[in-house]
């Protein structure tokens, strides 16, 4: 796809302005809309506009970008008045990067398809720093050609980007690596608590862990957040809790998956905004 492709790009959370940000500085014209005003000062870049609705998104764009929170997000710029279906307009692609569950997005994938628009899954894994350094991981679901399509743009965002199957199974990939990823949290703060109860150091264990052949980037991290006492949002608590969710609609009943969801669950109302690794103080106070 040429590199004057101009871009829609619905959602400025806080993976959507790093992502979108990226994408200006590889010279697409992007123009941005997100439900709340005013985040768009986020940016510096010149060749981004500001639009007023999805739909006038859709129209005026080649390929719309749509990185919202969940389900309900998804429906309302979908098929919310003004939303991207409300248009009529036809032969465009709906990239949607969100993490949703994969029936509310083989509904989206339908009615997209009756209009004539392309429709991909394309969830991430990954988050803030992978964000802004392109360094995510993409799993796309849909057309084999529309993802050849809009490949350019998914290499500026990531440093693999696969199609996994047809509508949806983006989404089941991605519900599977966030259920490792909220067991792997969980685990972790388990075993602090454990070595902390018997005199172990924190850093100490952490050394070890890191050191060891089950050492990697992931538990670095959260390891040193733990240390740090560090549980600012990369990944909000909330988003495992609902992923967990939507992996239980899915059809995960395993032993591991079952427990993290309650565990999660539980720790919401309290931690939600803060980071998954919050998990550890909930888990403090069993
Ligand atoms: P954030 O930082 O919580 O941002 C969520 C975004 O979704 C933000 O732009 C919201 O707009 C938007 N949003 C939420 N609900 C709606 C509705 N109903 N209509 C329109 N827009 C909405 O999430 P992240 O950027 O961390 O994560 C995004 C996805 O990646 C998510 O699926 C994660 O699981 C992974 P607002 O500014 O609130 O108006």
């Amino acid at each position: 796809m040429n590199i004057k492709t101009t871009i829609g790009w619905i959602g400025l959370g806080r993976m959507g302005i790093p992502m979108s940000k990226r994408l200006m500085d590889e010279g697409y014209p992007v123009m941005v809309y997100n439900r709340t005003k005013g985040k768009e000062e986020a940016f510096t870049e010149s060749l981004f506009s500001i639009s007023s609705s999805p739909a006038e998104i859709l129209k005026k764009n080649e390929v719309v970008v749509v990185m919202v929170s969940d389900d309900k997000a998804i429906q309302d710029i979908f098929t919310g008045p003004f939303g991207l279906l409300s248009t009529g307009v036809s032969g465009k692609i709906i990239i949607n990067m969100s993490t949703i569950s994969p029936d509310v997005s083989k509904e989206m994938a339908l009615l997209c398809n009756k209009q004539g628009i392309h429709y991909l899954d394309a969830p991430v894994s990954g988050s803030v720093k992978q964000a802004e350094t392109g360094t995510l991981v993409v799993m796309a679901g849909g057309e084999e050609d529309a993802f050849q399509k809009v490949r350019p743009i998914l290499n500026h965002l990531s440093k693999l980007a696969i199609r996994v199957g047809a509508n949806g199974a983006g989404n089941n990939a991605k519900l599977a690596v966030n259920t490792l990823l909220g067991i792997m949290s969980q685990g972790l703060a388990e075993v602090v608590l454990f070595a902390q109860q018997n005199g172990i150091q924190t850093e100490d264990l952490l050394n070890i862990i890191n050191n060891s052949a089950m050492g990697n980037v992931y538990l670095k991290i959260k390891g040193d957040a733990i240390l740090n006492d560090n549980f600012q949002a990369a990944f909000a608590l909330k988003h495992i809790a609902k992923d967990l969710r939507l992996a239980k609609q899915s059809g995960l009943k395993s032993p591991l998956g079952t427990t993290i969801l309650k565990t999660f669950q539980e720790a919401e109302a309290e931690y939600g905004e803060e980071d998954i690794i919050a998990v550890i103080k909930k888990l403090e106070k069993e």
